[in-house]
C-alpha cells in the first residue's frame, strides 16, 4: 500500500493518478484534510487526515501498513507569509509526526517534497549549486530548510530511507496551484485562454525556476524508484526544469495567441519572496546519481498548457 498526505493539492492531485497508475488504484490511498477530491477521474480509497493529529495518523499507518508514504501536506510560501504560526505547525510538525511514526510502523520509503524557497539572499543567485549558503526570509523557506535537515537526521542516525526534492514553480494543468509565489505561471494560462489578457503579480523581469508538472511527477518516481546506494543526497535534491520571466512567458503564449496583453501590478507582497529565491539552478547531483534529465521547454509546456487546459478545463478557474 501506499499512503499520500495532501492528496487534493496542487502535486497531490496529479501524484495520485499517476502512482495508481503504477501501482493500481486500491493500492494509493489518498488522504486530505479537505474531502472533495480535486482529481477528476480516476477513483481508488480516500481517507480523512489531519496530520497534526497524531492519532489519527498512526491509525492509518497501522491499517494500511504502507510500503511507501508520500507526504506533501503543507501550506506554501505566500499563504505560510499570511499565516506563519500555522505555516510552521503543519510544515514542521505535520512532518515530525510523519518522520517518526513512519520509522516506527517500518515504511521502506518516504518522499517529502522541499522547495527552492530553502535558498534565500545570500545563496548564488545563477546556477544554484546543491551545497551553498542557505538563508530563507519566508516562513516556508525556513520550515523546508529546517524539514531538509530532520530529514537527513532521520536518514543518518534511525536508517529511514527518506527521499526528496527542492521542487520549482511547478505548472501544471490538472489541479490548482496552492497559494505560491510561482501561481502567476499558472494562473497567466487560464486567464489568457478567457479574456486574452492577464494581471500579473510579479514584475517582466522576475525570473524564477519552473518546471511542468508532468517532469516534477516523473522525476518523483524515478527518484524513489532509484537503487538505495545511488541516493547522495539526504536533505533535498537540487532539481532543474526551465527557467524563464514573465515577459518571457507572455511572449511564448503571444506565439498561441497573438493578441495576448498581460500587464505588471507593483508591490505585491509575493514579488519580495520571489526576489529572495533563485533565478535558475544547477542540479547535478541528481543527473549523475540516478540520471534526472527534464522533458520539457517554455515552448512546448506552453503549447502543452494552452491544448491540455482548453480541451479538458478540468477546473473552472476563478482568480
Ligand atoms: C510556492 N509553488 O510558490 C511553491 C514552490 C518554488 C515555489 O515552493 O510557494
Amino acid at each position: 500500500k501506499i499512503i499520500v498526505t495532501g492528496a487534493n493539492g496542487q502535486v497531490g492531485t496529479e501524484l495520485v493518478s499517476a502512482l495508481r497508475k503504477i501501482h493500481g488504484n486500491s493500492n494509493v490511498i489518498a488522504t486530505d484534510i479537505d474531502q472533495h477530491p480535486t482529481s477528476s477521474g480516476d477513483s481508488g480509497p480516500f481517507e480523512y487526515l489531519n496530520v497534526l493529529d497524531q492519532e489519527n495518523l498512526r491509525r492509518l499507518l497501522d491499517t494500511y501498513r504502507p510500503r511507501e508514504v508520500y507526504h506533501l501536506a503543507a501550506l506554501l510560501s505566500a499563504v505560510g507569509e499570511k499565516k506563519p504560526q500555522k505555516a510552521w505547525e503543519l510544515n514542521m510538525d505535520g512532518l515530525l509526526h510523519m518522520l517518526r511514526l513512519s520509522l516506527e510502523f517500518e515504511v521502506e520509503k518516504v518522499f517529502w517534497p522541499s522547495s527552492i524557497a530553502v535558498f534565500g539572499p545570500l545563496s548564488p543567485k545563477e546556477n544554484t549549486p546543491q551545497h551553498c549558503i542557505m538563508n530563507p526570509d519566508s516562513i516556508y523557506g525556513i520550515s523546508k530548510l529546517a524539514g531538509e535537515r530532520w530529514c537527513e537526521y532521520y536518514a543518518l542516525h534511525h536508517g529511514l530511507d527518506v527521499r526528496s526534492l527542492r521542487f520549482p514553480g511547478l505548472i501544471g494543468w490538472q489541479s490548482e496551484p496552492g497559494g505560491g509565489t510561482t501561481d502567476y505561471a499558472v494562473h497567466i494560462f487560464h486567464e489568457a485562454l478567457k479574456n486574452q489578457a492577464y494581471d500579473c503579480f510579479l514584475t517582466e523581469n522576475t525570473r524564477l525556476p519552473m518546471m511542468s508538472m508532468p517532469d516534477a511527477i516523473r522525476a518523483t518516481v524515478e527518484l524513489m524508484q532509484a537503487e538505495k546506494e545511488k541516493i547522495s543526497i539526504r536533505s533535498s535534491y537540487n532539481i532543474a526544469g526551465i527557467n524563464f520571466t514573465p515577459g518571457e512567458l507572455a511572449a511564448a503564449i503571444r506565439k498561441h495567441i497573438p493578441g495576448f496583453r498581460i500587464s505588471y501590478l507593483e508591490n505585491d507582497p509575493r514579488q519580495k519572496i520571489a526576489d529572495s529565491w533563485p533565478e535558475s539552478i544547477d542540479d547535478s547531483f541528481a543527473r549523475s546519481d540516478w540520471n534526472w534529465e527534464p522533458g520539457y521547454d517554455l515552448p512546448g509546456l506552453t503549447s502543452a498548457m494552452l491544448e491540455n487546459i482548453s480541451r479538458n478545463r478540468t477546473f473552472v478557474h476563478d482568480l
